[in-house]
């Protein structure tokens, strides 16, 4: 199992005092599903949502599938979306970092975005300290029990001899392949969560496989001897979750900017689940779980 390797305190007080003091995070933007020409809609909102936070951000993080579809081969990237490109390249220019996780869509990145945007790149869950908060960070895919097909097609996906093979094929054909599987199975898993959305009570933490993965991880924790995670922040799943565990800390899930359009906010030592733009608290899971008629009341 992946789990977490690197442990991260490197969220120095220079950075906190050079730049703003709230982390972001966000994940999911699936930009290119289910088309290029509606996924620049939601690219113009993202540039907004940076424009508007870059002034009191510290840092983002940005936790898995940017684009639904990404590839670099040696001299040549998909295009599309270099405005966003553009926005994260900027924010790295101005001093503040930017964290990207790959998720299961955008894992096929060879240092494209490293040394053009100035990213920091995660391929592995990442435990940080902040404000003396243990917080585990992932985009969440292949965790928990079960989901074996999605484990095997996520070894295949890793190999590095189908990424080259992969890499041989003409781009006109390999990118247009891609693409069109990329978009079945975000369309495929789209569908679930918008039938769940539907649903009066959608979260049922026995069939959520991160909320399992969650009480794992506390439970090793604590048989280790290390403090409890505060927070333990996914993507991948389209569900705003803000769930406590029993034994104390948060499973937090941060949606998705396809339908959601919701962000994880930490502040003085507490992370929220916000919406954009009108940035009040949400997420399944959350007792009593606010909706936005009880917060605008
Ligand atoms: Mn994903």
């Amino acid at each position: 199992m992946d789990e977490p390797r690197i442990k991260d305190t490197l969220m120095t007080t220079a950075s906190m005092a050079l730049n703003g003091s709230v982390i972001y995070l966000l994940s999911d933007f699936h930009l290119g599903s289910p088309t290029v020409e509606t996924s620049h809609e939601r690219e113009q909102l993202l540039l907004k949502f940076f424009d508007e936070t870059a002034s009191n951000a510290s840092s983002y993080y940005l936790l898995g599938d940017v684009f639904d579809f990404w590839f670099e081969l040696k001299h040549a990237i998909p295009k599309h979306f270099v405005r966003l490109q553009g926005c994260i390249a900027r924010l790295s220019d101005r001093g503040i970092p930017v964290h990207y996780f790959t998720g299961n869509h955008d894992l096929w990145t060879f240092g494209y975005l490293e040394s053009e945007l100035g990213v920091i790149l995660h391929r592995h869950p990442l435990e940080v300290e902040w404000n003396g908060k243990h917080i585990l960070l992932a985009h969440g895919d292949g965790k928990g029990p079960k989901d074996f097909g999605f484990k095997r097609l996520r070894h295949i996906f890793h190999s590095p001899w189908c990424q080259r093979m992969f890499s041989w094929l003409h781009p006109n054909l390999s990118f247009a392949l891609a693409q069109y599987f990329s978009r079945s199975s975000r369309l495929a898993q789209l569908s679930t969560a918008t039938a769940e959305s539907k649903e009066i009570n959608p979260f049922d933490p026995n069939k959520e496989w991160l909320y399992q993965y969650c009480l794992r991880q506390q439970t090793r924790r604590k048989q280790s001897g290390l403090p409890l995670y505060d927070y333990m922040v996914f993507g991948h799943r389209h569900l705003p979750v803000y769930c406590t565990l029993p034994e104390g800390g948060v499973y937090v899930n941060l949606g998705d900017w396809i339908t959601h359009f919701t962000y994880g906010c930490f502040e003085n030592g507490q992370l929220e689940l916000l919406t954009y733009p009108e940035n009040l608290p949400t997420g399944h899971g959350r007792h009593p779980r606010p909706t936005l008629k009880n917060n605008l009341s």
